[in-house]
């Protein structure tokens, strides 16, 4: 018996001693060197099944092919407002969405359209919010990402980046008190996950034990700024240990990796654990947004990664080799996808624009508005 504890010939009673601090990240479905010359594949360790899998591809392609559409709107001047991608990232947002209940909530960031799909969001609303119209989810208020829906689990996101982490704390402490078993999962970029809001959020969540999941985008950029001119840890999943939780850390181009590893996250906090930091890593293939050139890319970066790591190639190889599917399979689900877009595009570009009035309504009180500074179509609001 060491000295310290043999006074009076009791063990002495002392504060209880905590283990040393152990960062604790997990990197079972990190990325994976592969040998030379091997194609990328996805994890075999997983326990999805054939037709969950072949939903998931559904998803993917969905994501990848609505966006390519908005930017042929976009190039038609029928969107005239931002345009923001996810290639090459589309297998995190679509992965990680797919671990979740229903009931569960989700709070996106402009990286993660593959997951409003996966919470049931149609592309006939993406493409009417994107065009304005007065039938698209934000009646004309809004021209891209800044619209929810609380029945299906999507808080819509603001444009202040961090923010919507404290807000999906509060939401869980929420259903907490109301005994709801839901979790939320918020996404952040690497540039966010800078933020004051950020910190504050999760570091509430983790003291309550919340079940709060983060997931944290490391796409290289934000902006034009590359990640580590952003922050000075290596992995983002080192900063789960600040707020005394676990981290992970995922290959985000791997659609079963992210849907495992998110699973894992759900049922440690759904089980009354507390949150989880998972940082994904992967790559965003075009600007900030459509209008953005990339001059600042050091020149073969993107074309490497869409040929050796395109999250789409590297998934619909492995339903091949893993004879989940056949060729003519994944055909005919993109055929599928594509006839939904004709449709709903066709639906959305219908739609009338909203009416001035309408479209004024619920932006501003405009009881407050000085009435010499009223505009014409907001004189009989209110
Ligand atoms: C608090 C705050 N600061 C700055 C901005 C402007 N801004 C919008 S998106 C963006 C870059 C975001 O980068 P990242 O978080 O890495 O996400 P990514 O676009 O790479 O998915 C910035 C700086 C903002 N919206 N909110
Ligand atoms: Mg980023």
């Amino acid at each position: 018996m060491p000295e310290n504890q043999k006074q009076n010939g009791n063990r002495k009673r002392g504060p209880r001693r905590r283990p040393p601090f152990q960062m604790r990240i997990n990197t079972k479905y990190a990325p994976k060197k592969v040998a030379d010359g091997q194609p990328l594949s996805c994890t075999k360790d997983t326990s999805l099944k054939p037709e969950q899998m072949l939903e998931l591809y559904r998803y993917l392609k969905l994501t990848r092919l609505v966006e390519e559409r908005i930017v042929n709107l976009y190039r038609q001047t029928k969107v005239v407002g931002g345009v923001f991608r996810s290639l090459g990232q589309e297998a995190t947002a679509v992965g990680s969405a797919y671990a979740l209940r229903s009931d569960d909530f989700i709070t996106p960031i402009i990286r993660d359209l593959g997951s409003v799909f996966v919470k049931g969001i149609r592309p006939r609303q993406i493409f009417a919010q994107y065009m304005a119209k007065a039938w698209g989810p934000s009646g004309g208020k809004d021209l891209n990402v800044h619209f929810g829906d609380m029945e299906k689990g999507f808080i819509g996101p603001i444009s202040h980046l961090g923010d919507m982490i404290p807000v999906m704390t509060g939401i869980l402490l929420a259903a907490r008190m109301q005994k709801k078993d839901i979790v939320g999962l918020a996404y952040i970029g690497d540039g966010g996950a800078s933020t004051g809001a950020f910190f504050e959020g999760i570091n509430f969540a983790a003291v309550q034990k919340l079940p709060l999941i983060t997931i944290v985008e490391y796409n290289h950029y934000a902006y034009s700024t590359p990640t580590n001119m952003q922050t000075a840890v290596r992995n983002l999943a080192e900063k789960s240990a600040a707020f005394g939780i676990p981290g992970y850390i995922v290959d985000g181009n791997d659609v079963i990796a992210c849907y495992e590893v998110t699973k894992q996250a759900v049922d440690y906090a759904r089980s009354g654990r507390g949150a989880v930091l998972i940082e994904a890593k992967t790559y965003r293939r075009k600007g900030h947004a459509e209008h953005d050139d990339q001059r600042y890319v050091p020149g073969g970066e993107i074309e490497w990664w869409e040929k050796h790591n395109d999250p789409i190639d590297r998934f619909e190889r492995f339903l091949l080799d893993e004879k989940i599917a056949t060729k003519e399979k994944l055909d005919e689900i993109t055929a599928g996808v594509m006839r939904e877009i004709d449709e709903d595009c066709e639906w959305a570009e219908s739609s009338p624009m909203p009416e001035a009035e309408v479209a004024a309504h619920g932006v501003f009180d405009n009881s407050i508005v000085p009435p010499a500074f009223r505009p014409k179509i907001l004189e009989n609001s209110n």
